[in-house]
């Protein structure tokens, strides 16, 4: 209640923008917070961040704006292990001089990227609107309206500065309030650019910021809203049947286009631009996990993040050369310099030092990274990349498995001691994901040496050689792919029957060493290979190792229920696949794993959109058409995906009974069933294949 008695109410409509509706009212636009409660605070500021690709702003509460977190992509400080996303100068603090009880309510509106907060405190309202301006990268705005003194009272810092070993970040921040009857309106405008000289130029902060001053909060609104219809318009899933999931999808989609930048070198972190976990650094999550929904929706960002791993090269060459190997080696885990910064130990709950094994041995990301340029590639049709950068990339990393494989005396190649996706099982041998992995990174590379001027004829017969050699623990009895050598002789430990409820940390609840030798799993590994290369598995061998080894995995990673959900869609188990779908998309907003508060689980996002991409919606490019093998789960009415594809804007419409497919430029689209066709403007239409129709996945 508030001094007059009155339990605050948060239903008062102040205008922020005078003759404007502030938030979205479609529920399925808009993620509500009620409340305030400090055990939830970190999470909830981690929910409502605002980014533009660049730069990134948590969304705390008036109450306490002072602690909110402002990162930069690609700004690292610190060096070795140690290097962390450096903290940047925050433009929002306000002296919140709340008391007694209030009411708050914080309103995410996705669609035009804005986080409203009404508070009510003191029979007073206050009213906030903040936005990372999405056309004008390095802008924040903030309005506050209300008669609380802060409006007035605070004077932010006009310039402050941030630096890093090698650079820095200079912020200008301006504020002007008006007051009228009603109360004070505050304008806030801050400008961040990010710096490499030393001392700082300042110019480039304050210019940028007079030029956003003199176009004004609500000019800067309304561009900013133009952008972000824009940015929807190429990239919106619709669920029509279940507005809850398709708010979360929105979620996911949301954070995945602030989080990556779209021109220069887009280095994208664990947790994105949202918070400090994984000290901000690059791995597989941003090359297998984000980077396809950009290849598919907006390629510069796609091709933004390739240039982030192609600016390190030469770091990856060097490693592999001081590893008697050829070819680039790129790091598990990357940041500024792209050299290895994968922590070497860790402690567990008793305090035992642990060590992290994964930078040394989880040499997969070298093929992770040339699957991404050829997703990038596949999607966009990008020539000039195709036989420039990207085919650099694919070639030197075939050269490193071409190095790095050890003949038996019966002339099978061999990978031994690595660490898989599944990192419960350290310096296992022949993975087969690595295997399988580095046969389609070989192989690939073979496919582009024509248009590759040094790559010599007995190179890339060397590379189909290996590549045939290579053993991948298939069993063409069982149909399934052993996860490693000897991963059947394990304790056989089944997790999905046992009492615990997954999503679980395997590896806490059995030990370290204990889970070492046991058949749990972290997170899809043998399955990422039906994911990722489809064409490179066995036929007919989806079903059976997904029975397999689904229920061995703990999800004890993010990474992994989204991409269970895809592949059950793909075997038409849609109940299980909705099941996983509805899990991943729940991870941050239900604070699943205890861990949001450290950053938004990005990679986790990006499967969400696989799952409805690759798994419901079924597409996928093979040269110059788009195929498409769709299945609709009972509940929903319709599925539609926004996609680009080889500079053609595409459309797709999944109902129960048929695909329509819109193209412009027109597209040459195969579905499963029925003929090939020319979708364009007008739309094709194809039947969409029964299960019954389907072989076995
Ligand atoms: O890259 C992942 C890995 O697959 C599982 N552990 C967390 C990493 C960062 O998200």
């Amino acid at each position: 209640m508030d001094r007059d008695g009155r339990t605050p109410s948060l239903e008062a409509t102040e205008e922020l923008v005078p003759g404007e509706q502030q938030c979205d009212q479609d529920p399925t636009w808009i993620v509500v917070l009620d409340g305030y409660d400090p055990m939830l605070e970190r999470v909830r500021e981690t929910l409502l961040t605002i980014a533009d690709g660049h730069f990134g702003a948590q969304g705390s509460p008036l109450l306490h704006r002072g602690r909110a977190r402002v990162l930069a992509a690609g700004l690292y400080d610190g060096c070795g292990p140690e290097t962390h996303l450096l903290q940047c100068p925050l433009y929002s603090t306000v002296e919140a001089d709340i008391e007694g009880e209030f009411a708050i309510r914080r309103t995410l509106d996705m669609r035009s990227a804005t986080v409203e907060e009404r508070v009510v405190a003191g029979g007073q309202r206050s009213v906030a609107l903040d936005f990372a301006s999405l056309p004008r990268p390095g802008v924040f705005a903030m309005r506050i309206c209300g008669p609380c003194a802060y409006a007035t009272d605070t004077v932010p810092p006009e310039m402050s500065a941030a630096t890093a070993d090698d650079g820095g970040v200079i912020a200008a921040i301006g504020q002007r309030s008006v007051e009228a009857a009603a109360g004070v309106t505050m304008d806030r405008i801050a400008t961040y650019v990010t710096t490499s000289a030393s001392p700082s130029d300042e110019r480039p902060a304050v210019e940028g910021l007079e030029e956003a001053e003199r176009e004004g909060f609500e000019r800067l609104l309304v561009e900013h809203r133009a952008a972000w219809a824009a940015r929807w318009e190429e990239a919106d899933v619709v669920i029509e049947g279940d507005p809850a999931l398709q708010r979360d999808v929105r979620f996911a989609l949301y954070h995945l286009m602030g989080s990556v930048a779209d021109s220069g070198e887009a280095a994208v972190g664990a947790r994105g631009l949202s918070g400090p976990a994984y000290r901000g650094h690059v791995f597989w999550d941003a090359d297998v996990y984000v980077l396809p929904f950009l290849a598919a929706t907006h390629p510069q960002a796609a091709r933004a993040m390739l240039e982030y791993r192609l600016r390190r090269l030469e770091p990856a060459r060097a490693r592999a050369r001081a590893q008697g190997r050829r070819g680039a080696r790129f790091p598990w885990e990357s940041a500024r310099d792209g050299m290895e910064v994968a922590p070497t130990r860790s402690r567990d709950r008793t305090g035992k030092v642990i060590p992290i094994l994964t930078g040394e041995l989880e040499e997969h990301i070298v093929a992770d990274v040339a699957w991404a340029a050829a997703c990038y590639v596949d999607w966009s049709g990008d020539d000039a990349f195709r036989t420039g950068g990207g085919a650099q990339l694919v070639v030197e990393t075939a050269r490193y498995w071409a190095s790095r494989v050890r003949f038996d005396a019966a002339g099978r190649a061999h990978i031994d001691g690595v660490i898989g996706p599944d990192e419960y099982h350290e310096r296992v041998d022949d993975n087969a994901f690595t295997n399988v992995m580095a046969r389609w990174n070989l192989r690939r590379a073979a496919a582009l040496a024509s248009d590759v001027s040094e790559v010599t004829r007995d190179e890339v017969a060397r590379w189909l050689h290996i590549a045939d050699a290579l053993v991948d623990g298939y069993d063409p009895a069982t149909r399934i792919y052993e996860e490693f050598a000897g991963f059947r002789h394990l304790e056989p430990l089944v997790v999905a029957r046992s009492v615990c409820t997954r999503p679980v940390a395997g590896d806490v609840l059995l030990g370290h060493d204990r889970v070492q030798h046991a058949q749990v799993i972290k997170q899809a590994d043998v399955l990422m290979l039906h994911h990722l290369i489809p064409e490179e598995v066995a036929e007919g061998s989806l079903l059976p190792n997904l029975l397999y080894y689904e229920p061995r995995t703990a999800h004890g990673s993010s990474l992994s229920p989204g991409i269970h959900a895809s592949l059950f869609a793909r075997a038409w188990r849609l109940e299980d696949a909705l099941r996983w779908l509805r899990v991943t998309t729940r991870i941050d907003l239900d604070d699943v794993g205890q861990s949001t508060a450290g950053g938004l689980h990005l990679a986790a996002m990006g499967s969400v959109w696989q799952a409805l991409a690759f798994g419901f919606a079924g597409v996928r490019p093979r040269g110059a058409a788009l195929h498409i093998d769709p299945r609709l789960p009972d509940a929903w009415r319709a599925l539609e995906l926004r996609l680009r594809f080889r500079g053609s804007r595409v459309a797709l419409r999944i109902e129960p009974e048929q695909t329509v497919v819109r193209a412009s430029p027109p597209v040459r689209v195969v579905p499963a069933a029925g003929r090939a066709e020319v979708a364009d403007e007008r739309g094709a239409r194809f039947a969409i294949r029964s299960r019954n129709e389907a072989g076995t996945p």
